[in-house]
């Protein structure tokens, strides 16, 4: 096992706000559209494949899924922007990462994954509005780092820096596949977790 993992370990599913754990814990969200990586990112920063589903599939996480760090939680939200998900169902979803982002009282940072391809979309925009409004600590991971070349990686960044109004070093370069990014964003997780 790498020294940089975290040992994650998956704690509860939650499909409605009011099934939520106590607000006792610190958490950490992971969110991002449909089908960017926070499956695959908790896998990587916790060192095992099986720890979140992953799918080619956009939609694959339908539910806030809990993750236990030392001293607070991981929280994988479902993706947003996925267009052929039934209203009903983007509606549901929608409330309850609303609900989540919005009230959740125990909320001490948020990382917004992002495709290091594309341009930031407006629900992108809008989830980082929401995290600015918390007032929280706030990272922006561009992630799939490996699936472009190195000479497109800095135009890219600059692309999400202006799109959501980010200082350079609120954005990181991430790969779950190669692990760029993985020791910088696990170090980042650490400086929130109390000493
Ligand atoms: N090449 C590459 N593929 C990745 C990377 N991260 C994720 N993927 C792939 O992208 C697809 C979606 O990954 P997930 O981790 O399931 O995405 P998600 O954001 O959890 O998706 P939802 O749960 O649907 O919101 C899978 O096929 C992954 O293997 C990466 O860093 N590099
Ligand atoms: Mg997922």
């Amino acid at each position: 096992m790498a020294r940089d993992n975290l040992a994650l370990v998956f704690e509860s599913s939650i499909g409605r706000l009011r099934d939520l754990p106590p607000p006792e814990i610190p958490e950490v969200a992971i969110l991002g559209r449909s089908n960017v990586g926070k499956s695959s990112l908790l896998n990587a920063l916790g060192g095992s494949r099986r720890l979140a589903r992953t799918s080619r599939e956009p939609g694959r996480t339908r539910t806030i899924n809990f993750y236990r760090a030392d001293g607070l939680y991981l929280v994988d939200l479902p993706g947003y922007g996925y267009a052929a998900v039934p209203l009903e169902m983007k509606e549901r979803w929608g409330r309850l990462v609303e609900g989540y982002l919005q009230k959740r009282e125990s909320l001490i940072g948020g990382v917004l994954l992002l495709d290091v391809r594309r341009v930031p979309s407006e629900l992108d925009r809008v989830m980082h509005g929401w995290l600015q409004a918390r007032g929280v600590p706030f990272l922006a991971v561009a992630t799939k780092s490996d699936k472009v070349k190195r000479g497109a990686v800095p135009p890219a960044l600059r692309t999400i820096r202006e799109a959501l109004l980010l200082l350079p070093e609120q954005v990181i370069l991430f790969s779950a596949k190669t692990g760029t990014g993985r020791a910088e964003l696990a170090g980042w997780i650490r400086s929130l977790m109390k000493p």
